[in-house]
């Protein structure tokens, strides 16, 4: 297919790989790189002799597709089910560009398991993507088992013309039968096209097709599935750690549990990966308590320490409008993944006349001398109304509008530690890993001690409590007043203003 693909379909040139009019292929099955690897090294795009070092350390060419340093290749894979949605996004954009250019995905049938992929399919559709061509490599089986066993896709050419698109299914080893149904591309006006491809995994190569029939028949003899059915748990792999999962497991005496057994990276990070790799700017809608009385599910009180994780990302909560107008624009000229986190209210406005907006640079929307307030998103304006009472008082704060949490100004925290001697964090978030986290882990590594130092924000779990989202800041004790409360108890100049007034009161 890859051969049909590179030497008679696709419109590419080795030399500019980068060329705007190119075709774009995806390769889903990310799993499948080296073959990839090779077709792109025979048309030109690198030296054959690079494939030499394939999965050899400190090689670009990983197992699963990188598009690392390797041209011509458009993007990394690996988690299955992306591809498409990838794919339907470039179809989309290339649309709205009125491109020319067409993309062609390549899919496993295990991929078609995967519920982004079917989102994909739809989307296609509605938005009448006939640039975007899928071919479906239908070898009929997946890791372990035969795709019919695992989750069965017949009719699965129905399937994907009730979902809107124009089907047509070849032999997947005959590159007359290909070149012949890709030649068609849109197979139908209006709509995306789908090629079933039907294949024989390692046709042409007799040990490999040896192989995959004595995995199926080891394991059925190992029994280890039926063993584990019998007790309403699923093994999927047979290696060796796994295998000794698989005989822990059954001395557990579990019954009626589902255990399922995932590879690390995809158990929690099958959505971060999208981020991770590729250079997409997200924009997040509702941050911390934004939308109060929903509930817990609508809550997002951990997304920062998650997306803190992430390498090369930006991750930014504006405070204000000025905030969200000024990060946008920064952020659409940053290069890497990015995330703009908005909440649903916003602070009053903070820009001085001729003010500069800088990512990644705290902006000093207040002076002050004994203690400094860092917070990020609207949840400022709480800050900024505790300070002005403690103003009155005699307490002088500092607030930081920390819009850039990722990159951290650690320049303008070493300062204000040294300047005003103390650092309370505020976020609308957990305090596990959050802004609080960054300002401690950054302020410590580089050597500076505050005198004292604070993290406010969610620190009993999540919400189960109903309320708006100011309501809310209330019970968690991150309003104005609970704000004030923790600088007064933190400000020890404050013991020595009270005796001042009480000893003048007494005059
Ligand atoms: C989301 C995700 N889960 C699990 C894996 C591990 N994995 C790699 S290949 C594969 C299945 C291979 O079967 P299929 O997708 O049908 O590909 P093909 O038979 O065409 O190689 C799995 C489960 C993965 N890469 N991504």
């Amino acid at each position: 297919m890859l051969a049909v693909l590179y030497g008679r379909v696709l419109r590419v040139d080795p030399k500019r790989p980068d060329w705007p009019s190119r075709d774009r292929f995806i390769l889903s099955k990310g799993h499948a790189g080296c073959a990839v690897y090779a077709v792109l090294a025979e048309r030109g795009f690198f030296p054959v002799e690079k494939l030499l070092t394939h999965h050899q350390d400190g090689s670009d060419l990983c197992g699963h597709i990188s598009h690392r340093g390797i041209p011509g290749v458009e993007v990394s894979t690996g988690s299955l089910g992306h591809g498409l949605s990838i794919g339907a996004g470039r179809a989309y954009a290339g649309k709205l560009e009125g491109a020319a250019h067409r993309v062609v995905v390549l899919l496993s049938d295990g991929e078609c398991d995967e519920g982004s992929t079917w989102e994909a399919v739809l989307f296609a559709a509605h938005h009448k993507l006939d640039s975007l061509v899928a071919i479906v490599d239908y070898n009929k089986i997946q890791s372990l088992a035969p795709v019919a066993e695992t989750l069965a896709l017949e009719p699965f050419a129905e399937k994907w013309r009730s979902f809107g698109w124009a089907v047509r299914e070849a032999d997947g080893h005959d590159h007359e039968a290909l070149a012949e149904a890709l030649s068609a591309i849109p197979f139908a006006e209006g709509k995306p096209s789908c090629l079933i491809a039907h294949t024989v995994k390692g046709k042409g190569v007799s040990f490999i097709v040896a192989n995959l029939q004595r995995l199926f028949e080891l394991r059925v003899e190992s029994g280890l599935s039926t063993c584990f059915r019998r007790r309403g748990l699923i093994l999927f792999k047979l290696k060796q750690r796994r295998c000794h999962f698989g005989r822990v497991v059954p001395k557990l005496h579990v019954v009626r549990i589902r255990i399922w057994n995932i590879l690390a990276n995809f158990i929690f990070g099958i959505g971060l990966i999208q981020v991770r790799t590729r250079y997409v700017k997200i924009v997040s809608i509702g941050a911390g308590f934004s939308y109060g009385a929903l509930g817990v599910s609508h809550h997002a009180t951990e997304d920062i320490s998650i997306l803190r994780a992430l390498p090369n990302i930006t991750v930014v909560s504006p405070c204000d409008l000025w905030e969200v107008a000024e990060a946008a624009r920064a952020l659409v000229e940053r290069p890497g993944p990015a995330v703009l986190r908005l909440d649903k209210s916003s602070a009053r406005p903070t820009v001085q006349p001729g003010e500069q907006f800088e990512l990644g640079r705290a902006r000093t929307i207040r002076d002050g001398f004994d203690m400094t307030l860092v917070a990020t998103g609207s949840i400022l304006e709480e800050v900024f109304q505790a300070a002005e009472v403690l103003d009155a008082e005699g307490i002088s704060c500092r607030v930081l509008s920390m819009h850039t949490v990722k990159p951290l100004d650690v320049d303008s925290l070493e300062r204000a530690a040294k300047e005003t001697g103390g650092i309370i964090t505020v976020e609308e978030h957990t305090v596990e890993g959050g802004l609080g986290g960054a300002v401690a882990e950054n302020l410590l590594e580089r050597g500076v001690h505050p005198r004292c130092f604070l993290r406010i924000g969610l620190r009993s779990g999540f919400s189960s409590t109903v309320g708006a989202q100011v309501y809310l800041r209330k019970v968690y004790r991150m309003d104005a007043r609970s704000i004030a409360e923790a600088v007064r108890a933190r400000v020890p100049r404050i013991a020595s203003y009270e005796a001042m007034v009480g000893a003048l009161a007494g005059r």
